[in-house]
């Protein structure tokens, strides 16, 4: 196909008919049918083979440039990429979209129906997997040398399916029936030892050497993602591990009519990438987590020194040619996987080796909450990764006798307090101090969490070395969550502040000035209205239920979570209900709520949370005495696809966790960028999103985190609430009633009783009034169209900050220290 270099940009641009031939000739030769017999599915296969001739080409240039140079290069090691869907981020990356678009549509078919092929690319849980995603499509974009790394799940975060009112889990089967955009490059195969045992031997040289005999071997294949670079300038990849048995094969168990034992070792090897656990805070100690954990990290590591050895003969470059950085403390284990490959393998000394890895390694704090702060039994290290475990006693040995001695003479409890294996009942590796103990840099992902990171998850060690806290708050892509999902607001930028917007988000700030005018607000409603227009649609197609587009779109979307709220939401439907029933005439708007979450499968309360939205939805939408004031709607498998329909249209974007939970947000981000104004507590990213629009463009509610620090030290009562607001009092009691689950009362009861007898642990009571009074404000805020609309302009204006291009060049220049390369 011949491709011709637009003049402005990069971009490799395709005509319309080019890119037909492309679809039709793939058809025939990738998919095997023609025009007249495909079905949808070839027509996204052809589609993607066709945008792929061009990304390839891209792929292959950009990994000839990092060779040839030799760059430095960052490893961004993640448990979790969630990706959403490909092929429209694509097509707008390398700058075909509009081809393609008429293409198809010469070819009688539409985009969008092709683009609704795709499966979503779900290897994520929230918010610090969606970050991870974001963050690869920057680095290609700002052509900096990057790899994301991995692990090629079978199954995705399960589907949800709402029965009853009740969440029930499906797998999700994301690459069944194959997935264009990946290529398996067997040559990059590695093996992966597990268990077994220490040997200490003696060399004739008289030195002491350790060898690990593993029980297992695993073999860990490689398929590689194309992350295309807005412009298609870079291609880099994010090479995601799929676990396979090693490649022997037991004849003599075959023949022995062990068939089955055979094919028994042969899953249990492809178990661990068969799927992504499904919490999203806290994992309880698995054995198999721990073995996803370190297959992942030793591919990688040994992915990483292969392509390092290329040009190197010792490891003396190591450091200054890679960067790892931990995505939380999931990958933790290449810490000592690494001491284990330079000392055991490479023969380096323990000082030479530890100096690397400290020059090496970075890691990223996403989360305060205790429960989630990793930590591994002692024994299952033992008996998965015994060297490991050796290593890590010594790193903590050196780490206690050394630096806490020197700082603390003589303080055994200080010792106790910081030691990297708790004591205990079990005992037990703490994750978090490990990698604060190796990394030369900890960050935090927002302003006020990297405060809260220093002085309260980690004071001493920031005590011992304060240059090593840094703070780089997240971001979102422009390219997906603005140009891609809202198209009609992009075009509207483009011919206001030009087409530079979607790598310098800043110039939108261009727009703010007309804020005020008449013209320019009108359109931008009428923009914000179609997104709502197509939301409701979708919302009448999943749930059956009628939303009007002039009613404000509150909405509330992200994984359900006591400390993210979203039962704080429920009360205030609850209390707004009550005031309609009471008094027909109350004042107040049409509002719709809307609801997207899922639950960890074996999280009790959020799953009620999710089954009370649910009957209460049922209650309301049903009840004509209300006459359609509100509505109440929870759309089932809330995922980036949904997401990229929900963001454009929500007029009041809630972010509402108690101060000091939140690490950062990144829906928040999105919300703004598409013209949502944010009802929201002072807490993580809502905190500088406040900075950047102003007090006046934003709503802001309840305790911040000092005032939640000191009620809670004075000794929280929920009940104080309870008796001290006679509406809070008559929602929760509500919930006891069979009013909501007819002929079965109680079913809703274990909301309030986590509320109350549950003592409250996230303050829901305590914010309560704040959060109906404010919502009030916003109510009026918005039956003033003229000044919503000037408000919401100037949020979507100046939120520049959080595009993650930002983020990138932040990490870059506090942490990683990249240099670009310009593939030819
Ligand atoms: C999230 N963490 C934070 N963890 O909660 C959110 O504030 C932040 O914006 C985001 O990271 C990005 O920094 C989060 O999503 C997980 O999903 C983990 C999954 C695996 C188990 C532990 C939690």
């Amino acid at each position: 196909m011949a491709a011709k270099k637009a003049k402005a940009t990069n971009t490799v641009a395709l005509s319309k008919d080019q890119f037909k031939d492309a679809i039709v000739k793939h058809l025939r030769s990738t998919c095997g049918t023609d025009e007249a017999r495909a079905n949808n599915q070839a027509w996204w296969k052809a589609t993607c083979a066709a945008v792929n001739e061009l990304v390839f080409d891209r792929l292959t240039e950009t990994s000839k440039a990092n060779a040839d140079k030799d760059s430095r290069a960052v490893h961004y090691l993640s448990l979790e990429f969630l990706m959403g869907r490909l092929t429209v981020n694509n097509m707008h990356n390398v700058g075909v979209f509009g081809a393609a678009r008429d293409a198809l549509a010469d070819l009688g078919k539409d985009v969008n129906d092709i683009c609704d092929e795709e499966p979503d690319m779900a290897l994520g849980n929230g918010g610090l997997g969606r970050l991870a995603a974001c963050f690869i499509d920057s680095l290609a974009t700002l052509n900096y040398p990057a790899v994301g790394y991995g692990i090629h799940y079978e199954h995705g975060l399960f589907r949800q399916e709402i029965q009853g009112g009740r969440q029930i889990e499906r797998p999700d089967s994301w690459r069944e029936y194959g997935n264009p955009w990946e290529i398996c490059r067997p040559e990059s195969i590695q093996e992966v030892p597990l268990y077994g045992y220490v040997e200490t031997v003696f060399g004739e040289d008289g030195k002491m050497r350790k060898v690990w005999h593993a029980g297992r071997q695993i073999k860990g294949v490689p398929w590689d993602i194309p992350v295309v670079g807005y412009e298609a300038k870079t291609v880099n990849v994010l090479r995601l591990w799929e676990s396979k048995a090693a490649d022997f094969f037991d004849w003599d168990v075959f023949n022995a009519g062990g068939y089955i034992d055979s094919q028994s070792e042969k899953s249990q090897a492809e178990a661990v990438s068969k799927v992504l656990y499904p919490n999203d805070e806290s994992e309880a100690g698995k054995e198999l987590r721990l073995i996803q954990q370190y297959f992942f990290c030793a591919c990688s590591l040994k992915d990483i020194i292969r392509r390092y050895k290329r040009n190197h003969s010792d490891f003396s470059q190591f450091s200054k040619q890679a960067v790892i950085q931990l995505n939380d403390t999931h990958p933790t284990v290449a810490i000592p996987e690494l001491m284990r490959i330079l000392i055991d393998e490479e023969g380096l000394v323990w000082d030479d080796a530890w100096k690397i890895c400290t020059e090496t390694f970075a890691y990223t704090n996403h989360t305060l909450l205790p429960e989630a702060l990793e930590k591994w039994a002692v024994y299952l290290f033992e008996k998965v990764l015994p060297r490991h475990l050796e290593i890590i006693y010594e790193i903590n040995r050196r780490f206690l006798e050394d630096e806490v001695e020197a700082k603390w003479p003589g303080n055994d409890e200080m010792k106790r307090h910081l030691s990297i294996i708790e004591e205990g009942e079990t005992r037990m590796v703490r994750m978090a101090y490990l990698c604060v103990v190796t990394c030369f840099k900890t960050n935090g992902v927002a302003a006020m969490h990297s405060e809260l990171v220093k002085e309260d998850l980690f004071p001493e060690f920031y005590e011992l070395w304060p240059e090593r806290f840094v703070n780089v708050t997240n971001g979102v892509t422009p390219r997906r969550w603005l140009l891609a999902c809202n198209e009609q607001l992009a075009n509207m930028y483009n011919e206001t502040v030009g087409t530079d917007w979607p790598r310098k988000l800043d110039e939108l700030k261009g727009a703010a000035k007309f804020a005020d005018d008449a013209k320019f607000q009108k359109n931008f409603m009428a923009i914000k209205r179609e997104k709502k227009v197509e939301l409701a649609d979708k919302i009448e197609e999943l749930c059956g239920i009628k939303v009007s587009p002039d009613a404000m779109f509150n909405v509330l979307i992200k994984r359900l979570h006591e400390y993210k709220r979203q039962h704080l939401a429920l009360l205030h439907i609850l209390a707004l209900y009550r005031r309609l029933l009471e008094n027909p005439d109350y004042d107040m708007g049409p509002q719709v709520f809307i609801f997207g979450s899922k639950a960890a499968p074996g999280y009790k309360l959020a799953k009620d949370i999710i089954y009370a939205i649910n009957k209460v939805a049922d209650k309301v939408n049903n009840d004509p005495r209300i006459k359609d004031k509100l509505k109440v709607v929870f759309m089932p498998n809330y995922r980036v696809t949904l997401a990229e329909k929900l963001f454009p249209a929500g007029d009041v974007s809630l972010q509402i966790s108690t101060a000091g939970y939140e690490a950062s947000g990144t829906g928040n981000m999105k919300f703004a960028l598409n013209g949502a104004l944010t009802l929201g507590t002072m807490d993580g990213a809502n905190v500088e999103i406040r900075e950047e629009v102003g007090d006046e463009n934003i709503f802001i509610f309840g305790m911040d985190c000092d005032e939640v620090k000191a009620l809670k030290a004075a000794g929280y009562n929920p009940w104080d609430y309870y008796y001290g607001n006679p509406e809070l009092k008559a929602v929760l009691d509500w919930l006891e009633t069979d009013f909501f689950t007819p002929g079965a009362p109680g079913e809703l009861a274990s909301i309030k009783h986590s509320l109350l007898e549950g003592g409250d642990p996230y303050l829901v009571l305590a914010d309560f009034e704040s959060f109906t009074t404010q919502y009030t404000a916003v109510d009026v805020a918005y039956r003033d169209q003229k000044k919503w609309a000037k408000m919401a302009i100037i949020n979507s204006a100046s939120v520049g900050k959080f595009n993650s291009d930002r983020s990138i060049e932040d990490y870059v220049d506090r942490i990683w220290k990249l240099e670009k390369v310009m593939p030819n």
